[in-house]
């Protein structure tokens, strides 16, 4: 962490932002073709953020389902291949999908970095219960709002999900993060790691609970990550989650790296610059928190003047 401290210090804010411009420019690893096909494209909820066929998540075909297609990638976390399925805010039409895409693949929780609605225009659909005891149909999915717990900087709703075509029944955790500024980054980095150390907690007591009917690898089935686009503010809580991982893991991290590597599974992930910086800065946060290093000591001339 030392090095990371001395890496944001030597790099100045405008070595760091450099450091992302050129992340930036580099091309996409690979080929949109499903994305943009012409019966596919009315669900992506922006035109320009297409997802990667290489990692994209197919939904299963059925009867009477001519495509298999949902604005959604796998991406890896730390030492984990598919940890996440980063995703877009979902539309009116595509939330039977939505839920057929977190049933196929056995999600167990939900993490929302967006709010519905921000500065008066729509975000992301409300394709869950809002209220407790609600209950909603989507498609073949009756979706029921069991509980809601409310915390500071985020809401838990326990939600219900039966399939009417099996009669089965699971509980998935939908993670609302509601203190994310609708520009830019929060403004310290606490809430967000403490809202990172919840949902990291109770998707371990998830898989765990699953006990030995899930056996897929050890950290459970994919979490599911989405803010508007699914690229933004879902790749930022994304990179925080693999870089901390690798931190508490081996004491190092690698923010260029894990972001370059992100990218070639979800394209466009991490938006702005200062996203890109929030990484750096809530790494040193939780470092300090952990008592992995002590206080850092620069000042804000430090980082701004740009003296190599
Ligand atoms: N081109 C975008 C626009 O239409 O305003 C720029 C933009 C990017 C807008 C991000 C909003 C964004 O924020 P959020 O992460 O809140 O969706
Ligand atoms: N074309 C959209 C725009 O720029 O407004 C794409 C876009 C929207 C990109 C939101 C990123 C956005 O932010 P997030 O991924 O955090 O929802």
């Amino acid at each position: 962490v030392g090095d990371l401290v001395e890496h944001v210090k030597r790099r100045k804010k405008k070595g760091i932002y450099q450091e992302y411009e050129e992340i930036r420019k580099e091309p996409p690893a690979g080929t949109f073709d499903y994305s943009r096909k012409l019966a596919n494209q009315i669900k992506n909820r922006y035109s320009d953020v297409l997802c990667l066929d290489q990692s994209r998540v197919r939904l299963m075909l059925c009867l009477l389902q001519t495509t298999d297609y949902i604005n959604a990638s796998f991406m890896d976390g730390y030492k984990r291949s598919n940890a996440y399925i980063a995703t877009q805010g979902p539309l009116p039409k595509t939330f039977e999908d939505f839920w057929r895409l977190v049933w196929e693949q056995m999600v167990l929780l939900i993490v929302m970095t967006t709010r519905v609605v921000e500065r008066g225009r729509v975000k992301c659909g409300q394709y869950w219960p809002l209220e407790e005891n609600q209950t909603e149909q989507h498609g073949y999915f009756l979706v029921r709002n069991l509980h809601i717990q409310a915390f500071q900087d985020f809401k838990l709703s326990h939600l219900e999900l039966y399939n009417t075509q099996t009669g089965e029944k699971r509980e998935i955790s939908h993670y609302l993060y509601v203190s994310w500024p609708d520009f830019g980054v929060p403004k310290c980095a606490s809430a967000m790691l403490d809202f990172r150390e919840h949902v990291q907690q109770r998707q371990e007591a998830a898989v765990q609970s699953l006990g030995p009917s899930w056996t897929g690898p050890p950290g459970g089935p994919p979490v599911v990550v989405h803010c508007s686009a699914g690229i933004g503010r879902t790749g930022t809580f994304c990179t925080l989650d693999i870089c901390l991982a690798r931190l508490e893991d081996i004491g190092s991290v690698d923010v260029r790296q894990t972001v370059r590597r992100m990218r070639t599974q979800r394209a466009f992930s991490i938006q702005t610059w200062d996203q890109y910086y929030f990484c750096y800065t809530a790494v040193i946060e939780y470092a300090q928190r952990h008592g992995r290093l002590s206080p850092v000591q620069w000042s804000d001339s430090e980082l701004e003047t740009d003296s190599e």
